[in-house]
């Protein structure tokens, strides 16, 4: 049987996942759609050719008895509220990030998970599925380079819309850096401070670009991230994590090497979508095969969702008052123990 898969928010990503749900993937199909913009899901299903129903909101798709799991990717304030509907209704659900716009927002969506002692949530971060991080982390839990120390990493987009303010370098963009680094290294947050260097005149007036952030971890492991979201050149991901015994960077995407007008070079990605498309394919699947099998997600947790939260929410505190802000967590829930050392 095909998983009946719900999508809430037919924008950019929403439209991509289900592009790759029906062409690409196997096991799942998309049968019901909504978007608070009711012709943007009445455009994504008719350009993909599928027989999915539109429903007028995110409560009447997941009551509609059509689906088996939900997919949420409207924009991040929207989705706490579908999130909790859809726990509340039973059904596994993958959200993209953020899990919810505050640490409030994603400690309710854990505590109605830890209610039904069950997960349902697998929350989008997608790197823990990209083969150049998985291949960093099995080197580091290898001892390859002994002990890591330090992490600098960069996290740079071409260029970003009007609408893109200073917090959303965190929340947005930097929240990636913050689910897979915890991850790679099986450390955890204590601290965060942002600095802003010299402003681009390519960044609008309102948007501090770029930021550089450190964090550090209970284990004392320093990282080092520069967001740079109008950087021109492309779309681009750096990371190389410095041990005891050596270092070990993350792969570029390979692309042709070429020779024209006197120049050598390789061409760089520009959109984000391009990045990490096999990484989204994998993650997608890995949520249709695991709730078909079992009943319920095991990607990154409700948990995960949270621990990000906390963690911009600091770095956004320290944007403000220029110090290093404090990262606490609380006490983990049992249901989610065990999984921190997990692939993914
Ligand atoms: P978008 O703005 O293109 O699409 C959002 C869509 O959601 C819009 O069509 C909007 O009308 C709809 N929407 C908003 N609120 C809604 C609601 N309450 N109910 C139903 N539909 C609603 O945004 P985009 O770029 O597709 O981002 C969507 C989400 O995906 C965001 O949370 C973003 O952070 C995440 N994302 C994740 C990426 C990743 O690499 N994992 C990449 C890009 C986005
Ligand atoms: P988008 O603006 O293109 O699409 C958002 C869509 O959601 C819009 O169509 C909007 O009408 C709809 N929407 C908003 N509120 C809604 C609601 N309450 N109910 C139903 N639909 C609603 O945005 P996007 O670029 O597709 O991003 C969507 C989400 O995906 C964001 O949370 C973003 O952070 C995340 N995202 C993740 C990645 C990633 O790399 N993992 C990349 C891009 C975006
Ligand atoms: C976007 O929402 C993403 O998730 C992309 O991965 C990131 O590079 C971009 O800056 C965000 O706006």
């Amino acid at each position: 049987e095909l998983l009946r898969i719900g999508v809430i928010g037919t924008g950019a990503i929403g439209r991509d996942h289900m592009r790759r749900i029906t062409n690409n993937l196997s096991g799942g199909v998309i049968t019901a759609v909504t978007d608070v913009n009711t012709e943007a899901a009445r455009g994504a299903v008719e350009a993909l050719g599928i027989g999915a129903n539109i429903y007028p909101d995110d409560v009447t798709l997941i009551g509609s008895g059509e689906v088996d799991a939900v997919l949420v990717t409207s924009w991040g304030p929207a989705h706490q509220k579908s999130v909790l509907a859809a726990i509340e209704a039973g059904l596994p659900v993958f959200c993209e990030k953020p899990l919810a716009t505050t640490a409030e927002g994603c400690k309710s969506i854990v505590d109605a998970e830890v209610a039904r002692d069950k997960r349902f949530v697998q929350v989008g971060f997608m790197r823990r599925y990209d083969k150049g991080y998985r291949q960093l982390k099995e080197a580091i839990d290898g001892g390859f380079i002994g002990e890591p120390l330090m992490i600098h990493c960069a996290h740079r987009n071409a260029s970003v819309a009007d609408s893109y303010t200073t917090d959303m370098a965190i929340t947005d963009t930097l929240i990636h850096e913050i689910d897979v680094l915890q991850w790679l290294i099986g450390d955890e947050y204590r601290s965060a401070q942002v600095s802003f260097p010299k402003k681009s005149r390519n960044a609008l007036g309102h948007l501090g670009d770029p930021q550089i952030v450190m964090l550090e971890t209970a284990g004392g492991v320093i990282i080092t991230a520069e967001i740079f979201v109008n950087c021109k050149f492309g779309y681009d991901i750096q990371c190389e994590v410095v041990g005891e015994e050596g270092l070990i960077r993350l792969p570029d995407v390979s692309s042709p090497a070429f020779r024209k007008g006197g120049v050598a070079g390789n061409a760089l990605l520009m959109d984000w979508k391009d990045r990490f498309i096999d990484a989204y394919d994998v993650e997608i699947q890995d949520f249709i095969d695991n709730v078909r099998k079992n009943g319920m997600p095991q990607g990154p947790t409700a948990w995960d969702g949270f621990i990000a939260q906390v963690t911009a929410d600091a770095c956004v505190r320290s944007q403000q008052s220029g110090e290093r802000e404090a990262i606490e967590l609380g006490v983990k829930p049992e249901l989610y123990s065990g999984m921190m050392q997990r692939q993914v």
